[in-house]
């Protein structure tokens, strides 16, 4: 077990710093209207699935019913302005990052919506995205033109859900295809996760936390469901290259710009911290820690903290995506709650 420490001088426990961080993120950007529905202001598609996963985080690391209720107001939201059939959206990750969340969601909560609208989307996304072009995996959009990081990952997670609910061996199967062909293509010998295959242009190389971060937690994932140590070594490998290899062990400064980068590194808090608290892996830790505290002490007035954590958070942060890194970063820094 991880000890808890103290922080700063703050002298405060990290939990509630977590639940500030969080409440005041909330109090920003959430909008709660009076139909029972929710949602974060100023934010788009995929960035409100993963803020929804952001409140399963605090859901797994406190057992709060209050985050049963937000998410159930974000989902509700979210089906108010997307509807309940997603498949119009072209965008094959957008869609699995609604699954993971409802997947996520129907595991703590058992609610049925949730584990409908994770199947019914995770199976159409596979039937429209996997192909045997470049020997298997998922397209990324439905052009079908380039294999990413960004869909097979999250896919692998998304599968590894619906076989813990449903215990249906084709979502294991089908985890472990996507699995090794995200191996094949994707992964380096350093630990590397390059972001996609484009079956004209061939490999993009280039690295992001959030794909480290979904290889990770998928690497983890399939540890636990088959036993197989490579899926351990594999999760070892790229967290490393993460720490050691990207930040040298510092602080996470970078993927600030644009509309999706924003909130890459929340993804990766979630997925370390399985990672760390579920197979024991406290190398990280420390490393974690430094980048809570230093986004902690660079929050601004309203404790928002900008994805940039070794500087201070402007009054009028750009995105509400851009703040959830870093209360995900928070949580991730807590022990999963029994
Ligand atoms: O090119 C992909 C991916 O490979 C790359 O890592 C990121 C970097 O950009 C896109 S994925 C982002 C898209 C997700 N779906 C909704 C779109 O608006 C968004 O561009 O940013």
């Amino acid at each position: 077990e991880i000890p808890l420490r103290l922080v700063g001088s703050e002298m405060c426990i990290r939990d509630r710093i977590a639940d500030k961080a969080m409440k005041s993120f909330i109090a920003r950007y959430f909008r709660d209207d009076e139909d029972g529905t929710g949602m974060i202001t100023g934010e788009f598609y995929w960035p409100r699935a993963e803020i929804m996963e952001v409140v399963m985080d605090a859901w797994d690391k406190t057992k709060d019913p209050y985050y049963q209720e937000l998410m159930g107001k974000m989902y509700r939201g979210f089906v108010k302005e997307f509807g309940e059939d997603w498949s119009n959206n072209p965008f094959n990750d957008d869609i699995m990052w609604m699954t993971i969340a409802c997947a996520r969601a129907y595991q703590a909560f058992h609610e049925e919506i949730y584990l409908q609208q994770a199947e019914k989307h995770f199976n159409l996304v596979y039937d429209r995205a996997w192909s045997d072009d470049l020997g298997g995996g998922l397209f990324w959009r439905i052009e079908n033109t380039t294999k990413n990081a960004c869909i097979n990952g999250p896919a692998v997670i998304a599968a590894s859900l619906l076989y813990q609910i449903t215990q249906n061996q084709s979502y294991l199967d089908r985890a472990i295809a996507i699995y090794d062909w995200e191996v094949k293509k994707l992964f380096g010998d350093d630990g590397a996760v390059y972001d996609c295959y484009n079956l004209e242009k061939g490999l993009n190389a280039w690295c992001s936390t959030y794909n480290q971060g979904t290889f990770i937690g998928a690497s983890v994932f399939l540890h636990q469901l088959t036993g197989g140590e490579k899926y351990l070594n594999n999760a070892v490998m790229a967290a490393d290259y993460t720490m050691e290899y990207m930040y040298k062990n510092g602080i996470m400064n970078n993927e600030a710009d644009g509309d999706d980068m924003p909130g890459f590194k929340g993804i990766l808090a979630r997925w370390l911290s399985k990672l760390v608290y579920e197979e024991n892996q406290t190398k990280y830790f420390a490393w974690m820690e430094k980048n809570a505290d230093s986004a902690w002490m660079h929050r601004n007035t309203q404790n928002l903290m900008w994805t940039a954590w070794e500087f201070p958070t402007n009054e009028f942060p750009r995105c509400a995506w851009g703040c959830s890194a870093a209360v995900a970063q928070q949580f991730a820094c807590l022990p999963y709650q029994k």
